[in-house]
């Protein structure tokens, strides 16, 4: 028997009008506008056997569906560790790994290891198979999305990849956590490390791509990045009680406290979160990271010292101020969440 089928009717029409409702101003619509590009390939590149906030952004990223991440880089930090945490790019990849297998997606995205040593003096390229996969993704024909490098440590694979294949700068966009305070913006911290961490890991790689690379940088320097504060108390009510993810990510963070800091502390800064911020996270209609505030500065050179020194000739680089931490850790405990809940209820 033939079923009566409904059929969509828009509202206009059953007020009886016979046009579009845009044609009774009398003037033709305007095009409508290009679909916005909220999706972008990327590669994320970071030290994930040093502190473990790396380990909070890659679980993050991956939980992200705005963002393909193409692969993922483990890079060297400083050769004598942290806190415990060998320095190599080995125990990167390793942490990198270990997390994809808490997730289930071990296998489905590939991990490349990053150089074992900084840049020397005459920025020679450092050979790795991350800085090849860099440049093979960079460079890959018929990409339909831009492609971003999340770096959230050293950039000597970034700048090895450039050094090999100089055409992927206008190719690419580096987000980097990284970088001291930009004078008149904000004040280093008390006690702060005479060259930043991240700049300090390589700061060779970091001339280079600064000052001769022409790669567009979005930065987030040690004053914003220092932004990304969570209270333990916080991680407890909102991961404590959860699935196989949240514990690994807990467990991650406590053991690496545990030796870092006695008494434990009452804060932890997840730092290399603002990559998923920036990237993953932006308005869908005429994308941009419209929480979070930044300004335009042309890209400054680095000098020997790791600090700035200004270029007026420099290509414009966004310096990141103020970041909308709400929405970074609110979206991040929401996805942890609901990658537990759907892996559990997958197990019954
Ligand atoms: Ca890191």
């Amino acid at each position: 028997m033939p079923m009566t089928r409904f059929r969509w009717v828009p509202l206009w029409v059953l007020l009886g009008l016979v046009s579009r409702p845009d044609a009774l101003c009398g003037q033709d619509a305007p095009e409508s506008p290009a679909p916005p590009q909220t999706r972008a390939r990327i590669i994320i590149d970071n030290d994930f056997g040093g502190d473990p906030d790396g380990l909070f952004q890659l679980a993050h990223h991956l939980l992200s569906h705005s963002v393909e991440v193409r692969g993922i880089v483990g890079s060297h930090h400083y050769p004598d560790g942290l806190y415990g945490n060998p320095g190599t790019p080995e125990n990167a990849c390793a942490a990198a790994t270990e997390l994809l297998t808490a997730m289930r997606l071990a296998g489905k995205i590939p991990v490349f290891q990053g150089a074992a040593v900084r840049m020397e003096k005459d920025f020679a390229p450092v050979p790795s198979a991350a800085a090849d996969f860099i440049v093979r993704e960079a460079m890959r024909e018929g990409a339909a999305t831009p492609l971003l490098i999340a770096c959230g440590g050293g950039l000597t694979d970034l700048a090895s990849a450039c050094r090999m294949e100089p055409k992927i700068a206008k190719s690419i966009r580096l987000v980097w956590i990284g970088g001291p305070e930009h004078q008149g913006i904000a004040f280093p911290p008390p006690g702060a490390q005479a060259v930043e961490y991240n700049l300090g890991i390589d700061p060779r790689a970091a001339q280079f791509v600064f000052n001769r690379s022409g790669i567009p940088i979005w930065q987030v320097p040690r004053d914003a990045y220092r932004q990304a504060l969570v209270s333990c108390a916080e991680l407890d009510n909102r991961m404590g009680n959860g699935g196989n993810l949240a514990r690994f990510l807990n467990r991650k963070l406590r053991d690496f406290t545990a030796r870092a800091f006695k008494p434990e502390p009452e804060t932890h800064v997840l730092g290399d979160s603002p990559l998923v911020l920036l990237t993953a996270l932006r308005t869908p209609w005429e994308p941009d990271t419209s929480s979070s505030r930044h300004i335009t500065v042309p890209t400054p050179n680095i000098t020997d010292e790791g600090t700035y020194e200004t270029n007026p000739q420099g290509r414009p680089m966004r310096v990141y101020t103020q970041l909308d931490t709400r929405l970074m850790f609110e979206d991040f405990y929401a996805k942890v969440v609901r990658f537990d809940q759907r892996a559990n209820s997958n197990k019954r």
